[in-house]
């Protein structure tokens, strides 16, 4: 437990990486899995439970299904001697302050990755001063921002409101408040941070809207009686059921993978290492010790990523699908309206489409996705294409065994899998 506090620390001092991080806090939770029966026995006999550094509640708030960063937070968080409770993805404000109360916690930190997430996490912090609690609540995920947290959050509960950028620095906050001595210090300069916030982003210039009219009168205009549209071969729906992965794999972009690691560098050329030699001539691109170093974790996560594809491929663990569908279509105004491929006075959807209104000093167009569909009044057939793809059918009953199996490293290596293969499937 002291080595993971050193990790911790470290890794909260950029002088480790996130995936070896993780692989640590793997090797110390399954040698803690192993040694419980004894831990809980010797607690049993001394009266004396070990001590934990803190307890935080962990989730990820109504509506939002991502976790993958909540995970990693959870990780460090448990690399430093603190009690992590996960309550999981989409969680109500009713349950995550029941939760907080009954298992009586000493933070709160929610987690949010779309749009929606921002004000369910203003609704978690409204109730949370209804209820008069005092608890410091944690604000994470790539969509929040201190400047959100600063304008919409914090005036909204009278508790702390601390914004956590990256997984590296939540050791560090946590530390900070729940430290007798730095608390007030470190609470004081976060508060007069998001007042400056708050004042910067109230001086904003207010923008600046056209009338719908006038941003209508002006649209981007094609010449649709001089252009000449595609009919595609196979107009209709187009199913693909089970695509193999070893067909998606050449188009797998990794900048997203190491970006969530956080091992951020361009890492080209990684296939050409092959051995020793090659490896040590591949680092020879990367000028300081420190890249190199980076880029020397990089190649061994891409290797585990690399058996990790093998094993999905040997197992079976995922079913990629597709569906993509190419459908007649003309635009009357802002809205798009979609016919039957067999029949095209059968209306199957009309879209409404938003158009630009904000008004920029010599911006000419103001642009609505229906301007780039030939218009009914045309008289031309145009088409519309939508997709959908998933290459997650599968994933979660490998995901929860490696989660059982106090195999955090493997469960994040797999769910990252969305993240790295979208790049293009239908080519
Ligand atoms: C993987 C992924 C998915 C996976 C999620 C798998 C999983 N188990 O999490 C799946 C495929 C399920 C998915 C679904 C959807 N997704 Co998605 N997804 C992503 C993707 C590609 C990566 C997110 C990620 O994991 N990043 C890596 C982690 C490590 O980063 P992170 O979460 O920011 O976490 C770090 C910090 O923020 C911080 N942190 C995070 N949480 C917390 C919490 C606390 C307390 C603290 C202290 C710190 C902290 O620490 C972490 C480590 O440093 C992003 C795009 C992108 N490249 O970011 C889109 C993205 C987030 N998804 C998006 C969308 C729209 C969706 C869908 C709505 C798609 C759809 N139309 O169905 C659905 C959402 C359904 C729902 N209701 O939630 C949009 C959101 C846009 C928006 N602003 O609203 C994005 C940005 C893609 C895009 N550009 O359009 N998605």
């Amino acid at each position: 437990m002291d080595g993971m506090n050193i990790v911790g620390e470290l890794f909260g001092s950029g002088k480790m990486f996130l995936p070896q991080v993780v692989k640590t806090a793997r090797v110390m939770k399954k040698g803690v899995a192993w040694l419980q029966p004894y831990i809980e026995e010797e607690k049993r006999a001394s009266g004396n439970a070990a001590k934990k550094a803190g307890r935080i509640l962990m989730a990820t708030v109504k509506g939002d299904v991502h976790d993958i960063g909540k995970n990693i937070v959870g990780v460090i968080l448990a690399c430093n001697n603190y009690d992590v409770i996960d309550l999981g993805v989409m969680v109500p404000t009713d349950k995550i302050l029941q939760e907080a109360i009954d298992q009586e916690v000493d933070i709160i930190g929610l987690s949010g990755l779309i749009t929606p997430s921002l004000e369910e996490m203003v609704n978690v912090a409204r109730e949370m001063e209804r209820r008069k609690m005092k608890l410091p609540l944690l604000i994470g995920g790539a969509t929040t921002s201190s400047v959100h947290t600063a304008v919409k959050v914090d005036p909204v509960y009278s508790g702390p409101v601390v914004h956590v950028k990256d997984a590296s620095k939540s050791a560090q906050v946590v530390g900070a408040l729940l430290s007798e001595r730095d608390n007030k210090g470190f609470t004081d300069k976060v508060a007069a941070d998001y007042e400056q916030l708050r004042q910067a982003n109230s001086n904003k210039k207010q923008r600046q809207y056209l009338s719908l009219r006038e941003a209508r009168n002006r649209k981007y205009e094609i010449d649709w009686a001089n252009t000449t549209l595609v009919t595609p071969p196979k107009p209709g729906l187009h199913v693909f059921e089970d695509y193999s992965i070893a067909d998606i794999v050449p188009f797998i972009d990794w900048t997203f993978f190491f970006h969530a690691w956080r091992l951020t560098g361009s890492y080209d050329g990684m296939d050409a290492v092959v051995d020793e030699k090659s490896r040590k001539e591949w680092l020879k691109r990367f000028s300081t010790e420190e890249s190199r170093d980076k880029a020397n974790e990089a190649l061994k996560l891409y290797a585990d990523a690399q058996a990790m594809l093998e094993r999905m491929q040997k197992d079976k663990m995922v079913t990629p699908r597709a569906v993509f569908g190419l459908f007649p279509a003309n635009a009357v105004g802002d809205d798009i309206e979609v016919y039957s491929p067999d029949n095209k006075a059968e209306v199957l959807a009309t879209f409404h489409h938003i158009r630009e209104q904000q008004s920029k000093p010599g911006k000419e167009h103001y642009y609505c996705l229906a301007d780039f569909v030939a218009p009914k009044s045309s008289g031309q057939t145009d088409y519309i294409g939508g997709f959908a793809v998933s290459a997650g059918h599968g994933i979660e009953p490998w995901i929860e065994a490696f989660e059982a199996d106090d195999d955090d490293y493997n469960a994040i290596l797999l769910k990252l899998w969305p993240i790295v293969w979208r790049k293009r499937l239908l080519n």
